[in-house]
């Protein structure tokens, strides 16, 4: 085994482009012509295979790295014999230490033979948007590396149904490989049986502009992201959604009697982290929206935690931070976690793991309007409250025989109907009711 640079070959008229992918990690093991890294020009892209059959060693450029001919891609430990075809440069080793410093010239430099021009790669044209629109109708135009149509290839994955996150809008090997684990997940069907899958017809592709004046907007990362999840949580999970109403006058009167003592202390008490709190109160009362359903379906995962996450709306799109142990909080604590992590989220700052753990979400579009709405579940959870603008109503009260103005928040509970029954979808929604509408009880 010797180790030998790999050089980026003569890439025909191209000075500098693109590193878009890199497709191979320091201890992978290569043949000759296995794809190392994938180049992207304005007009093209090119996979630069492996001159000779090794295990690599380092990397030595990174995604988003410009590159051109002659520059150093990785460093591959060849394998013996393996690279007569491809003659390329021993790794230059280190200096051996001398006793006494002497100039740079006195140590003489290693023989460092010009690594022998690795043959002309032909670049592979980007598909013109509009064609491979057409091509690859029904769906979406997919743009990807030769070395991922080929995985996508073997794997017989259908470019155009899968979500691209790389740059560009470009299709990379880990966007296939998500695709093919939703598809395996979905024919398990969380262990029920699903009868061979979605029939659609395919979307039809319409040129707009043939109507009036259009033009392109990026989705952001964040939407293309939660689009993709959202679709497959709705097309998974059989939704119900049950509507109920809360009487909320008395805790609306407590939140604001306790709202300047809250100020006084960094806080803003809204009315979304008294949800929070009686949604946590419900689910320990109703263990089966605690839990996930098990990967082979098989079983329910009950969860001894009570995370919860919450909705926010971003610039860039949907996120949904989560507030831990709620059950170990009271209401200021989770006001105050409420107003972090949203302000983190529309800043871009969360981290990874400030949305992860989540067991149940609320959506609250109160601040903003509306009556209702039919929140998607955030898979693996089993249900989300929705909750829309409180509003005076008329209520009827029994003993003094007359209309009271109360004010009524209306609440919305999609559950997965795999794991919920209906009767305990109404059950949950009339216990939030019930700690919604007595204080006391919200906060013992
Ligand atoms: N009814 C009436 N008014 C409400 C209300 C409700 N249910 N909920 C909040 N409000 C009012 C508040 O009183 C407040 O008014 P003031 O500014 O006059 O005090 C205002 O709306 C803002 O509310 P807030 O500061 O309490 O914030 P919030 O807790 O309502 O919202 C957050 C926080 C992060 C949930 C919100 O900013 C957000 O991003 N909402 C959108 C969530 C979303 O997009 N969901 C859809 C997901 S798809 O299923």
């Amino acid at each position: 085994m010797a180790i030998k640079e790999v050089l980026v070959p003569d890439i025909g008229n191209f000075d500098s482009v693109d590193v878009i992918d890199i497709l191979v990690k320091a201890g992978d093991t290569v043949a000759k012509d296995d794809s190392l890294i994938t180049l992207e020009s304005d007009k093209a892209s090119m996979d630069i295979p492996a001159p000779f059959a090794g295990t690599v060693k380092e990397v030595k450029i990174k995604v988003g790295d410009k590159a051109a001919q002659g520059g150093l891609i990785l460093l591959l430990d060849a394998e013996e014999g393996g690279s007569t075809a491809q003659p390329a440069t021993e790794e230059k080793p280190a200096p051996a230490p001398v006793a006494q410093a002497a100039p740079a010239a006195a140590v003489p430099e290693p023989t460092r033979p010009a690594p022998e021009p690795p043959p002309t790669i032909q670049p592979q044209a980007t598909p013109n948007p509009i064609a491979a629109h057409v091509e690859t109708a029904p769906g979406k135009q997919a743009h990807a590396s030769p070395s991922v149509r080929k995985f996508a290839r073997e794997l017989g994955v259908n470019l155009s149904l899968v979500s691209a996150s790389g740059p560009k809008n470009r299709i990379v090997q880990s966007d296939v490989q998500a695709f093919v684990k939703g598809e395996l997940n979905k024919q398990r069907g969380g262990g029920i049986a699903s009868a061979g899958g979605i029939a659609v017809i395919p979307a039809p592709v319409i040129d707009f502009s043939q109507f009036g004046g259009t033009e392109i907007k990026a989705l952001s990362r964040i939407k293309k992201l939660s689009g993709a999840n959202l679709h497959r949580n709705w097309v998974t999970a059989p939704h119900v959604t049950q509507f109920d109403e809360a009487d909320i006058t008395d805790l609306e009167d407590f939140r604001k009697s306790m709202q300047a003592d809250a100020e006084k202390r960094g806080v803003k008490l809204t009315m979304l982290a008294f949800l929070i709190k009686a949604s946590v109160n419900a689910l320990r009362t109703y263990p089966n929206f605690n839990a996930s359903l098990s990967p082979d379906g098989e079983g329910l995962i009950l969860k001894q935690y009570y995370n919860v996450g919450f909705a926010c709306d971003t610039p860039d799109g949907l996120v949904v931070p989560v507030i831990r142990d709620v059950n170990r909080k009271d209401v200021l604590e989770i006001a105050a976690e409420l107003g972090e992590l949203s302000a983190k989220a529309r800043e871009r700052k969360l981290k990874v793991e400030e949305m992860q753990g989540g067991c149940f979400t609320i959506s609250s579009l109160g601040g903003i309007g509306g009556t209702a709405f039919t929140p998607i579940i955030n898979c693996p959870e089993v249900a989300i409250l929705g909750v829309s603008r409180s509003s005076i109503q008329p209520v009827f009260n029994s003993k003094t025989k007359a209309f009271e103005p109360r004010l009524i928040l209306p609440l919305s509970l999609s559950y997965d109907h795999r794991v919920i029954d209906g009767a305990d979808g109404a059950r949950f929604t009339s216990h939030l009711r019930m700690m919604l509408s007595d204080v006391r009880r919200l906060l013992l």
